[in-house]
């Protein structure tokens, strides 16, 4: 267990903020800062004080990808039975929204952390890539799957074989990135749109999140079917009463989360 926190975790409001902290290794994920930032994620999951969930690195670099000096020596059976990958996906299971904020470099791995998340808020510094083919190898943790559902095959095909790296505005208009802020305003704007999201009806927001991430794993007919019984759910809970009544009675609704 090392010594330095390679994350920090802060709450702002109904915020759960997570900052990748290993800024001399560009954010490598290493498996012990990937380890930490998977149980920061989940302890901010189980948080009642907290709705959502942003990850940032600083305003150089998001995350450079894997630690390189650490693969480099690895064998196929250390990485299969290394549990990266193990560690990498118990992001998918976190329930609450969660929001990676890019600034400078995100690349290989931590281009993929990015794109596990829910949204995207990038500064304008913001750069994302695929570069493992450099090292002779392809995307690891999602990037060939999770680039190719957002950005269609002819791009991905390009960013995955041949290192093509996007600028913010060029993921913007591709539809990697909710929203592109300067610089020194895009963590801010992050936490506002978490904290908005946050203060949503947190069921609702749920299964929302839910149903989403269901459309990228079904059929049409079985997502669809899906998303109307997590809707038919709601109508169980106080907060689609509060929610209509709240409406109807042109009053903001007060969420209990029930
Ligand atoms: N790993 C280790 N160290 C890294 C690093 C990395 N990915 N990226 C940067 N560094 C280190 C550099 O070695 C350098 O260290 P010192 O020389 O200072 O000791 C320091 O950070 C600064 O780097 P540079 O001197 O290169 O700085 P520049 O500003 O010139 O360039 C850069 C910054 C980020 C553009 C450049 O460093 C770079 O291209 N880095 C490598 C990016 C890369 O190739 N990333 C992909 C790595 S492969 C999997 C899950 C995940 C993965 C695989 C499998 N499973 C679940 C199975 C992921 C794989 C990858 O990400």
């Amino acid at each position: 267990m090392s010594e330095t926190p390679l994350v920090l975790t802060e709450i702002h409001g109904q915020v759960g903020l997570i900052r990748l902290n290993n800024p001399k290794a560009y954010n490598a994920l290493s498996p012990e800062l990937l380890r930490q930032l998977m149980d920061a994620l989940e302890a901010l999951d189980a948080d009642e004080r907290v709705g959502a969930i942003v990850i940032t690195g600083n305003e150089k670099v998001f995350a450079a990808g894997a630690d390189i000096k650490a693969m480099s020596q690895a064998s196929a059976v250390d990485m299969l039975m290394g549990g990266y990958v193990d560690l990498f996906d118990r992001i998918r299971a976190v329930r609450k929204p969660i929001i990676a904020a890019v600034a400078g470099w995100a690349l290989g791995g931590g281009f993929e952390l990015a794109m596990a998340c829910d949204m995207i808020v990038a500064a304008e510094n913001a750069r994302f890539g695929q570069p493992e083919i450099n090292l002779g190898v392809i995307p690891g943790a999602g990037g060939t799957q999770r680039l190719t559902r957002t950005v269609g095959k002819y791009l991905a095909m390009e960013m995955v074989l041949n290192d093509r790296r996007l600028t913010a505005e060029e993921a913007a208009r591709f539809g990697l990135v909710n929203k592109v802020a300067p610089t020194d305003a895009y963590l801010d704007e992050a936490l506002k749109l978490a904290q908005a999201i946050a203060e949503r009806a947190p069921i609702a927001v749920r299964l929302g999140k839910e149903a989403v991430n269901y459309a990228l794993e079904s059929t049409l007919t079985a997502g669809l079917a899906y998303e109307r019984r997590l809707f038919y759910l709601l109508f169980a809970t106080e907060d689609q009463s509060e929610g209509m009544d709240a409406f109807l009675n042109k009053r903001p609704p007060e969420w209990k989360g029930r």
